[in-house]
C-alpha cells in the first residue's frame, strides 16, 4: 500500500472524516489491518450523534443489548446497560469507553472540521483541508459523517432580536439547560421533541408545543434492565449478532410475520396490537403483520389502533384530535418511542399550538407571533426541528473530484450512490451508511460495522492485486439508484413527507434516500459483489485500467 503524507509528517493510507460510532470502528478495524489511518472530527470528542444530541430525554430507540458494537466480545459480556433503552449519557459513556479501551484517540484529531476534499488525479490522492487551514493527503478517504448530523434551524424573521435563549436539540449545551420556572416553547414534534417535551414540561412554568405535523408514537416501556433477559442475551450474544445480520433491520429476535393484517378477524387483530402496545418497541409493532408497510388498507388497521390510544390518553378531545396523525401511514415517518408524551398534554401547564393552522409568522423580542395574530411570550425556545438528513453533512463539505464535478452538482437532483458506499466520478472515496444503503433503516452500529468490513475487504483485495484506484461505473450506480427507488416505490414509505425524502428541508429534491429492501438483502448484495470480483467497480494501477470482474 502506497502511503501519502500530511503536512505534519504523518503518512496516511486512509483518512476518515467523523468520529461517531462508524468512524471509530473504521479506525479500529483498518488500523488493525496495518493501514495508516487518521480520523478528523469536528466535535470536541468521540460519539457523533451521541456527542451532539444532549437534549433532555434523549434516548436510543433500539434496545441497549442490541445497540452496541459486536466486534469486542469481551466488552459485550462485561458492559452492563442499566436500562432497556440507553440514554444519551449512557451511550456516550460506552462510546468513550470503547475509544479508551482500544486506544483510538491517539489517531483522532478533534475540533477539526473538514471544509473541503478534492481528488488529485495525478497524485492519485485525496487532498482535504481543515477549518484551521491544515492540508491532509491520503490515498483513500472514508466519509463517516453521519445521517443526522446537520441540524436545521428554520429561518425565522426576528429570531436575532429574540431576548430569550434558544437551543437546537442537536447542538445542546454540554452543561445542560435548567428550564425550572421558565416559559418555554418547543418547536417540532419528531423524536427529539417527543422525547424532550415530557421532561421540559415538568420543569417549565408553562410549555407551549408548536406542532406542524402530528406524529405516531408508541410507548417505549423503558425500565431497568431485566437481569434474566440480559443473562439470556449474553449467553447467546454471538448467535444473536449473527442472526441480526440476517434480518431486515439488523436486530435479532423478531420473527418475520407471515400473515396479512387483512386476513385476520378484527378482534384477533386488536388483541395482537394490544399485546405489541404493551410490550413496547417499534419493530415489534410494525412486525405484527407482513403488509403494514406495503398495503394502505392493512396499515390503516394499525394506524387506527394508535389513533384510538391517543384519544384514550389525552383528556381534552379537541387536543387529542390535533395530536392524531392523518397525513401519513403509520411507520412511514420514523415511528417514535416515547415515555409519557401524550399524557403530557393533560398537564395544566402545557398548551398545544397547531402551527399548520396558523404558522409561525415571526419571532418578537418577547417570543413569537403566529399568523392568527396570537403572541406567545417565552423565556426559552427549543428547536426540535431536525436535520438536513443523510446528505447535509457531505454537501456541507466542498467535495469535488478534481475534474470539475462537485458533490453539489452530482446530487443536484438528489443523492446518487452505488450501494451507499461510493459514487461514480469520485475515485477512492467511500461513505459509511451513505444514501441508498440501509443506513437509518437498520441498527446503525451494525450497519457501520458491515460497511467497514466490506471496505476493508475491498482494500485488501486492491492491495493484494496491486490496484491503487477504484471508480464506480456509471451504469452500476444508475442501476443501484433505480433498484433503490423501485423498492421504495413498492412500499408505503414515499407517501409521507418525511426526512427520508428530504421533505423537511425547503427546496431539497424529493428522493427516497434509505435502502428499504432489508439489511439482510443488502448485505447479501455486498457479499456477492466481493465474491464476484467487484463488478461495477473499475480498478486500476499506474494508469492501467482493469475491470476486476473480467
Ligand atoms: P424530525 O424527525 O425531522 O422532526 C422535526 C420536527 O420539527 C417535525 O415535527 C417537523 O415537522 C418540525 N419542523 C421542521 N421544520 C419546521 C418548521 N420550519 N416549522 C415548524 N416545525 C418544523 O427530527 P428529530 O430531531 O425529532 O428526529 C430525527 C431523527 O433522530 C429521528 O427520526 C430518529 O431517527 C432520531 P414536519 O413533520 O416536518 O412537518
Amino acid at each position: 500500500m502506497t502511503s501519502e503524507q500530511t503536512l505534519d509528517g504523518t503518512e496516511l493510507d486512509v483518512v476518515i472524516v467523523g468520529a461517531g460510532v462508524s468512524g471509530l470502528y473504521a479506525l479500529y478495524h483498518l488500523r488493525g489491518l496495518g493501514y495508516r489511518v487518521r480520523v478528523y472530527e469536528q466535535g470536541g470528542d468521540v460519539g457523533g450523534t451521541w456527542y451532539w444530541n444532549r437534549y433532555p430525554g434523549c434516548r436510543c430507540d433500539v434496545e441497549s443489548l442490541e445497540y452496541s458494537f459486536s466486534f469486542d466480545e469481551k466488552l459485550e459480556q462485561e458492559w452492563q446497560w442499566p436500562e432497556r433503552y440507553g440514554t444519551q449519557p449512557e451511550i456516550l459513556r460506552y462510546v468513550n469507553h470503547v475509544a479508551d479501551r482500544h486506544n483510538l484517540r491517539k489517531d483522532i484529531v478533534f475540533n477539526c472540521p473538514i471544509t473541503s476534499a478534492t481528488f488529485n488525479e495525478d497524485a492519485n490522492q485525496w487532498v482535504l483541508s481543515t477549518g484551521g487551514g491544515q492540508r491532509i493527503t491520503s490515498r483513500f478517504c472514508i466519509m463517516a459523517t453521519g445521517n443526522l448530523s446537520t441540524p436545521r434551524v428554520p429561518e425565522y424573521e426576528g429570531l436575532d432580536a429574540f431576548q430569550g435563549k434558544w437551543y437546537h436539540t442537536g447542538q445542546w449545551p454540554h452543561d445542560g439547560v435548567d428550564f425550572t420556572g421558565l416559559r418555554v416553547g418547543v418547536i417540532g414534534t419528531g423524536s427529539s421533541g417527543v422525547q424532550s417535551i415530557p421532561i421540559i414540561a415538568r420543569q417549565a412554568s408553562h410549555l407551549h408545543v408548536f406542532q406542524r405535523t402530528p406524529q405516531f408514537s408508541l410507548p417505549a416501556r423503558n425500565g431497568p434492565m431485566d437481569s434474566e433477559k440480559e443473562a439470556a442475551h449474553k449467553v447467546n450474544y454471538r448467535a444473536l449478532r449473527e442472526a441480526a445480520f440476517d434480518t431486515p433491520f439488523g436486530i435479532a429476535g423478531y420473527p418475520p410475520p407471515t400473515r396479512s393484517a387483512l386476513e385476520v378477524p378484527h378482534d384477533e387483530r386488536q388483541a395482537s396490537y394490544e399485546e405489541k402496545w404493551a410490550e413496547g418497541g417499534s419493530i415489534s409493532f410494525l412486525y405484527t403483520y407482513k403488509d403494514l408497510l406495503l398495503n394502505k388498507e392493512a396499515n390503516d388497521t394499525a394506524a387506527d389502533f394508535v389513533r384510538d390510544k391517543i384519544r384514550q390518553t389525552v383528556k381534552d378531545p379537541k387536543v387529542a384530535e390535533k395530536l392524531i396523525p392523518y397525513d401519513h401511514p403509520i411507520g412511514t415517518k420514523r415511528l417514535i418511542l416515547d415515555s409519557g408524551y401524550f399524557e403530557t398534554y393533560n398537564r395544566d401547564n402545557v398548551t398545544l399550538v397547531d402551527i399548520r393552522e396558523a404558522p409561525i409568522e415571526r419571532f418578537t423580542p418577547q417570543g413569537l407571533r403566529t399568523a392568527d395574530g396570537n403572541d406567545y411570550e417565552m423565556d426559552a425556545v427549543v428547536f426540535a426541528t431536525g436535520f438536513d438528513a443523510m446528505t447535509g453533512a457531505l454537501r456541507n463539505i466542498e467535495l469535488d473530484n478534481g475534474a470539475g464535478l462537485t458533490i453539489q452538482d452530482k446530487w443536484s437532483n438528489g443523492p446518487r450512490c452505488f450501494m451507499g458506499l461510493a459514487m461514480a466520478g469520485f475515485p477512492n472515496l467511500f461513505m459509511i451508511t451513505g444514501p441508498q444503503s440501509p443506513s437509518v433503516k437498520t441498527q446503525m452500529i451494525l450497519g457501520g460495522e458491515q460497511h467497514t468490513e466490506w471496505i476493508a475487504e475491498f482494500l485488501e483485495y486492491m492491495r493484494l492485486n496491486g490496484f491503487t484506484r477504484f471508480n464506480v461505473e456509471q451504469q452500476a450506480e444508475d442501476a443501484w439508484v433505480l433498484h433503490n427507488n423501485d423498492i421504495a416505490d413498492s412500499t408505503l414509505y414515499p407517501l409521507a413527507n418525511s426526512w427520508y425524502v428530504g421533505a423537511n428541508v425547503p427546496g431539497k429534491p424529493r428522493v427516497f434516500m434509505p435502502y428499504v429492501g432489508g439489511f439482510d438483502h443488502y448485505k447479501k448484495a455486498c457479499d456477492e459483489l466481493a465474491q464476484n470480483g467487484y463488478p461495477g467497480l473499475q480498478l486500476s494501477s499506474q494508469g492501467q485500467t482493469l475491470d476486476a470482474a473480467d
